[in-house]
């Protein structure tokens, strides 16, 4: 008999002792948002035929609008999530306000914040994107759940993660105790688990910045990002750069191979002084993964988990990564070193 796997329902179930968070509305939150991303992950593979099948148009031949995917992941998350039965309100990177529930489907007390397309700037280049989300538990007792309920720190989230669409498609996520990898085998349909317990080496290889806002950054930023090339630093040879600019692909490679990820606040655009990465969709469930798998995270003063959002999109600068690398680019940046 072959070897099968364990499914991301069984390891949940198998691990229930340890995990308060794997009661049954738990697992029924993560099985409909895996559904949503099994969707997306098809669309996303069929992205490149788009040409070929004729819907290339902005009308298509019922004279519908043809989505963008992005919307298109948008929309299935949204339609999928509301009818769970688990949320009390979601929050999309793609929407202004805060998503309520409609009054006909039964609510919980999760609330889901995501990115339903990371990266998408990439999508018609054939490179890795993913959807990155973040689930907290309303505190308040209202029973209609307002943009305050999301406005917490990161360290309050209950279970954080995202789905990696690339050469596999892949999940990976916690709840607060390590972190887990599942790979999609796309021949029975089910996340395998294939990377457990994940750890991030204690200092990395490589750094992944977008260096062409070098201009705007100031000194110390400067400073912290000339630190990871230069070989006086205490690896003792300069990092080797990696940048694909989907942040959740970034984030994956590091991860695994260790290394920090910056995106630094820069003065490039006014209306964005705190870098263009969002605190709730972004920066604090990647935080909580970053932290669970050994890592740290920081906005270049203090810990990201720590930052109490006052807006829904929220802007943060971000470096995010192996625990040394964050630590050194945190004290340079800080003024400490
Ligand atoms: P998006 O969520 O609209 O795709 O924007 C966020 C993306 C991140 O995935 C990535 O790290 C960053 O933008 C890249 O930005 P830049 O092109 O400025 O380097
Ligand atoms: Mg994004």
């Amino acid at each position: 008999m072959e070897n099968t796997g364990i499914t991301v329902t069984e390891h949940l179930l198998i691990h229930q002792k340890e995990s308060p968070m794997a009661t049954g509305r738990f697992t029924r939150l993560l099985s409909e948002l895996i559904f949503a991303a099994k969707i997306v992950s098809r669309e996303v593979n069929k992205a490149g035929l788009v040409d070929i099948l004729g819907l290339t148009g902005e009308i298509n031949v019922q004279g519908e609008e043809v989505k963008k995917l992005d919307d298109y992941a948008n929309r299935i998350l949204i339609y999928r999530m509301q009818q769970a039965g688990v949320l009390c309100a979601m929050a999309s990177e793609e929407n202004a306000d805060i998503i309520e529930i409609p009054d006909k489907y039964p609510k919980g007390d999760y609330i889901l914040v995501f990115d339903p397309l990371d990266g998408s700037s990439n999508i018609d280049v054939n490179v890795n994107i993913g959807t990155i989300f973040s689930i907290h538990r309303k505190t308040s007792d209202r029973s209609h759940a307002t943009v305050q309920d999301f406005l917490r720190k990161g360290s309050e989230q209950v279970a954080a993660g995202y789905f990696l669409y690339g050469p596999s498609t892949m999940l990976i996520y916690t709840t607060g105790n390590g972190v887990n990898g599942f790979t999609l085998d796309p021949s029975v349909g089910e996340f395998l688990l294939s990377h457990p317990d994940i750890r991030i080496p204690e200092t990395g290889q490589c750094y992944s910045v977008n260096e062409s806002n070098y201009t705007y950054w100031d000194d110390r930023v400067k400073k912290a990002v000339e630190y990871f090339k230069t070989p006086e630093n205490d690896r003792g040879k300069p990092y080797t750069a990696r940048y694909i600019g989907s942040l959740v692909a970034d984030f994956h490679r590091n991860l695994f191979r260790g290394g920090i990820f910056m995106y630094p606040a820069d003065n490039k655009d006014p209306s964005k002084p705190r870098g263009k990465l969002r605190l709730l969709c972004e920066a604090a469930p990647l935080s909580f993964v970053i932290e669970q798998a050994g890592g740290a995270a920081t906005d270049g003063q203090q810990r990201i988990l720590d930052i109490e959002a006052t807006q829904l999109h929220e802007r943060v600068p971000l470096f995010i990564g192996s625990k040394k690398d964050v630590e050194k680019a945190t004290a340079i940046v800080s003024g400490e070193a």
